[in-house]
């Protein structure tokens, strides 16, 4: 599915910059696959027949140029499942969190087509005061070949070195999806350095979940499709009170008088124990 990896300089880039890009990470085989995977499941069919927990973009009912997006397919799917679960993702979030082990908090699946739209720039772990601590890394895949023209993800260097901002109101098609970080820079004198995931299909890109990032509009002909595995540490566990972001949907998976995070719900991908919730 996954290449393997050793992290060598990855991990000082990771610490100086908020992100790290690998040209070389889904497996060239899965490519053709997991996007004949996405009409199906753009078109709401769904192989487990459960339907993901947020189903944001729905044919021939949302805007077509709007950019689709589904999150927690993995219920759903069982490839987009061994995708976004697969131990390389935890091990890797882990050395570059620093983390004893990563679990699955949400995965996205997103279809940008031909002149869709942006996705406003945010701060991922803003999402989720939920969670306790309130920390965060995304793998993010591309299915194409990726650009500045095709509205490729960006990131701003350094920008997870900033705190953390409320989060951002307009996330979905903004028409200045810049504008809340460039209100934030201006209000703390910061300067942007814009970093764009260009890479080819089965390339990929980590973030901190401080990491400013965004996507402008495709000005291509082509789609550009991706899969996002969010990860949170494994000894994570629900804020006791706190239901912010993300918290409406996700904290619906709290049981009752413990906050520890089921496996269920949100699997482990690895730990240092060399477990794994799937394998
Ligand atoms: O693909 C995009 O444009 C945005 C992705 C994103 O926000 C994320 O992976 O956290």
């Amino acid at each position: 599915m996954i290449k393997k990896i050793n992290l060598t300089n990855e991990i000082d880039a990771f610490n100086n910059n908020g992100f790290v890009i690998f040209d070389k990470f889904l497996l060239e085989e899965n490519i053709e696959v997991l996007k004949n995977r996405f009409n199906d499941l753009f078109d709401g069919k769904f192989e487990n027949t459960i339907e993901p927990d947020e189903w944001n973009w729905k044919k021939n009912l949302s805007d077509p140029s709007a950019t689709r997006q589904i999150c927690n397919v993995w219920k759903s799917d069982n490839l987009i499942r061994k995708i976004v679960c697969n131990e390389t993702i935890g091990l890797i979030a882990s050395k570059l969190m620093e983390w004893q082990g990563a679990r699955l908090v949400q995965d996205n699946i997103l279809w940008k087509p031909s002149g869709g739209k942006t996705l406003g720039y945010h701060q991922d772990s803003s999402y989720i005061d939920w969670i306790v601590p309130q920390t965060m890394i995304s793998c993010w895949m591309s299915l194409d070949q990726t650009s500045q023209k095709i509205g490729t993800l960006e990131f701003v260097t350094g920008s997870h070195k900033w705190g953390l901002s409320p989060p951002t109101v307009n996330f979905h098609s903004p028409d200045d999806y810049r504008r809340e970080l460039i209100n934030f820079a201006k209000d703390n004198n910061k300067e942007l350095n814009i970093t764009y995931v260009e890479v080819p299909p089965g390339g990929a890109s980590f973030h901190h979940g401080y990491t400013w990032h965004g996507s402008g509009i495709n000005k291509t002909s082509l789609n550009r499709r991706a899969i996002v595995s969010h990860c949170i540490p494994s000894n994570a566990k629900f804020h006791s009170t706190n239901i912010g972001g993300t918290g409406k949907i996700y904290k619906r998976y709290k049981k009752l008088n413990t906050n520890e995070m089921d496996e269920s719900f949100f699997p482990i991908l690895w730990n240092k124990e060399g477990y794994q919730t799937f394998n």
